[in-house]
């Protein structure tokens, strides 16, 4: 109220004023062990994180924002915090939630394979913990949403990367029916998963725009977003991995918790990361046997989200590390373990011991060419030579396979039934002749624009500048899910390329009549449809469209992907420890990728640097800290220390192609790629430059106090 009274405050709202009217979020999963919870758009009473909004208010300006927001005080009694895994699981622990006994959103196990057999025939049981910090995408581009009502009928502007289920959930939030809300996606500057959810704030800002009877907008600043916006990963894994005495793995066990924060995210909820990881953990290993046991535990955070790589950098992390401590007990070389134990090239389809098809792959081809590009061997030797002179050089490797594409039967499968699964293009001829290709999902920076148009103006036969690729607008687009989960390429060339293919029919009809010929005697080339052999007789696309209306020359295709399909890459990266500072300075990094065929090589490369990027920023220095009340103490980019280009080496990268059988195109995603490869290669590098110091590396971020003990230096 105090707020309200300000010059240039148009609406003010606190919790109480929403809990009745607006329906908090309660993403479900189906299928035992999940426990749901109920996040409002504003705190009512209890606020469970630091950054949980309990008001908002919309001003004419931000400086009268910033002055008014000084007005409201908030009374908080501070309950008992449960900061982490340990406190939330111990007995009579406080709860979170009345409806989450013992602290524990979601539970899961799984077995396959004799696993007490094969551990007891092993000749060597190699056990470990594992950890993870939490970390954030940290998009440029922080979250943001513009709100306006019409009667009854919500429009918001948003950089969501799933438009369809940002539609559902407010118009769920504010009880009406889908088609009464718009979403309307601008050009974005990254999401990485983040800009999957849909957050409370994304209601609050609708439900301000509602009573102040006008559009509101809202942009997050970097302090909300490190405290407030979805966060990732923190968790850890106690394996076990039974081998024999060649390295021959035998069997695994893992048991992986995450520390999940406060509520289920919608639409993913807690069901993220701890079963992501455990399924992935035998990568492109054959391993006869495995049983996991995943939890995610309800803390004062946060909650998790998506953040590139999901629960997969984990996976990756972990057996990566595991192989190498078993290769260094057995005196195997890394690169031996890793020949030993992968997939061999005629073994697909291959199911994988977390029961996983695999799908396609080459991964002993990938590690050789990854290890010629490196110049492993030399790599090496430089590595011992420095070492006698008392610089610390290491080489790490990691081989990993990526889950991507998935459609409505894996969905459906893993109970998420928030998320639907297809996706869907409209490709359509205007009357000037210009293409137009409207696609489910939305772009972040993946460069859909250009491998949309790539294919379908290959498909079609038109110049590549004659085809335009529009951002969603519900209102327009065909229905779909989202750009997550690395499927917008299956997408593009399952829908937007099969769009293509029968407007190509239609328009060689239409101009058939036209030019008084067979659609069979017609070529669509160039942007001109003419009679094959007799390129003067012929006529524009945009005659084409003139003559019958453009209304019928528009096609909508849609694709439910029936992948997963899996990807693959091995990673080589050579590092240098200061044997002083502990600093990790990478030197060289070599990724080898195989995504199918390429449909774009600079956008595919692009992605690879910029996933690398964020792995090695997440091995080395990312790492949102919170103390034992909860409080968020890197609040700020000065404290959450994400990589600059200086902190890069210049990558080397290699293709190889193995089709999926699976998708049109035989396409894969590869888009979170770099980020499920660094962090373990960065790892596995760091460690064995440091080995000889007796130190571990067994937990991400890696840091310099970790590395090196620091001796002070003399008084000089
Ligand atoms: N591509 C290709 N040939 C292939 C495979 C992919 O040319 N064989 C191209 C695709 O056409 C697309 C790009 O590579 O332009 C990535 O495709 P894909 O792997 O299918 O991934 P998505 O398009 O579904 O993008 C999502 C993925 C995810 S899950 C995260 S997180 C992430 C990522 O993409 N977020 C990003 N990359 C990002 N890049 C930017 N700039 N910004 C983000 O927020
Ligand atoms: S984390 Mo990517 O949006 O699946």
């Amino acid at each position: 109220a105090r707020a309200l009274g300000q010059p240039g405050v148009a609406a003010a709202l606190a919790g109480q004023d929403l809990a009745a009217s607006r329906t908090p979020f309660a993403p479900r999963l189906e299928g035992p062990g999940f426990w749901p919870t109920a996040w409002p758009p504003l705190a009512p009473q209890r606020v469970r994180f630091v950054g949980e909004a309990v008001a908002v208010l919309g001003e004419e300006s931000a400086a009268q924002a910033a002055d008014a927001c000084e007005l409201v005080e908030v009374d908080y009694e501070p309950l008992a915090p449960i900061a982490d895994v340990e406190a939330a699981l111990a007995p009579g622990a406080p709860l979170l939630h009345d409806g989450v006994p013992g602290n524990v959103l979601f539970r899961r196990d799984y077995s396959y394979g004799d696993v007490e057999g094969e551990f007891a025939r092993a000749h060597i049981v190699l056990r470990e913990t594992f950890s993870h910090g939490r970390c954030s995408a940290s998009p440029l581009e922080a979250r943001g949403i513009a709100a306006a009502w019409e009667r009854d009928r919500l429009t918001v502007w948003s950089g969501t990367q799933a438009p369809h289920i940002f539609r559902t959930a407010l118009a769920r939030a504010f009880r009406l029916p889908d088609d009464h809300v718009r979403v309307i996606v601008p050009d974005t500057g990254g999401g990485f998963g983040q800009k999957m959810h849909v957050l409370p704030e994304d209601v609050a800002v609708a439900a301000l725009a509602r009573v102040a009877g006008r559009p509101v907008k809202w942009i997050e600043t970097r302090r909300e977003n490190l405290a407030a916006a979805s966060q990732a990963r923190e968790g850890s894994v106690d394996i076990e991995a039974a081998a024999d005495r060649d390295g021959v793995l035998l069997a695994l066990r893992a048991r992986v918790i995450s520390d999940n924060g406060a509520y289920h995210i919608y639409p993913l909820t807690a069901a993220l990361e701890p079963p992501g990881t455990a399924a992935i953990i035998p990568g492109p290993y054959r391993t006869p046997a495995y049983a996991w046991e995943a939890l995610a535990v309800a803390t004062n955070k946060p909650p998790l989200g998506a953040y590139r790589g999901v629960g997969m950098t984990m996976g990756a992390f972990v057996m990566e590390r595991t192989l190498d401590l078993l290769a260094e007990r057995l005196g195997l070389n890394p690169a031996d373990i890793r020949r030993r134990n992968l997939i061999p090239r005629d073994a697909y389809p291959f199911t994988s011991a977390a029961g996983f098809v695999y799908d396609s792959g080459d991964y002993p081809k990938a590690l050789e060419m990854a290890l010629e590009l490196a110049g492993y061997d030399a790599l090496k030797r430089e590595r011992d030579e420095a070492r006698t002179r008392g610089r610390l050089l290491g080489v790490g490797i990691s081989c990993y396979t990526e889950y991507t594409g998935m459609g409505s039967a894996t969905y459906r499968q893993r109970g998420m039934v928030e998320v639907p699964g297809p996706e869907a293009a409209r490709v359509s001829v205007e009357a000037d002749g210009t293409v137009r290709c409207r696609l489910s999902f939305s772009s972040q920076g993946q460069g859909h624009a250009t491998t949309a148009a790539q294919i379908v103006a290959d498909e079609l036969g038109v110049p590549l500048e004659q085809v335009v690729v529009s951002q969603p607008d519900t209102d327009e687009t065909p229905k779909g899910s989202g750009t997550f989960a690395s499927r917008g390429a299956i997408a593009l060339s399952g829908a937007a390329g099969a769009a293509a293919v029968t407007l190509k029919a239609r328009i060689l009809d239409a101009a058939g009549g036209l030019l008084e010929a067979s659609p069979a005697d017609l070529v669509l080339n160039g942007g001109r449809v003419s009679v094959r052999g007799m390129p003067d007789r012929g006529v524009s696309l945009a005659e084409v469209a003139r003559a019958v209306g453009a209304a019928s020359l528009e096609v909508t295709e849609r694709f439910d992907p029936p992948g997963p399909t899996f990807s693959g890459a091995v990673h080589v990266a050579s590092v240098e420890v200061d044997a002083e500072t502990g600093r990790v300075t990478v030197r060289r990094y070599v990724v080898v990728e195989d995504c199918g065929p390429v449909i774009n090589p600079m956008i595919v490369e692009g992605q690879i640097h910029g996933a690398v990027a964020q792995g090695i920023g997440e091995a080395l220095g990312e790492r949102l800290v919170y103390d034992e009340s909860g409080q968020l103490l890197t609040g700020s980019l000065m404290d959450y220390a994400l990589p600059a280009a200086a902190d890069l080496p210049s990558f080397t990268l290699g293709h190889l192609e193995t089709p999926s059988p699976l998708t049109p195109g035989g396409h894969k995603g590869m888009g979170e790629g770099g980020t499920i490869g660094g962090p373990a290669a960065i790892a596995n590098a760091v460690a064995d430059a440091v080995k000889a110091l007796g130190v571990r590396v067994t937990s991400l971020p890696i840091l310099p106090e970790a590395l090196v003990s620091r001796k002070p230096t003399p008084a000089s």
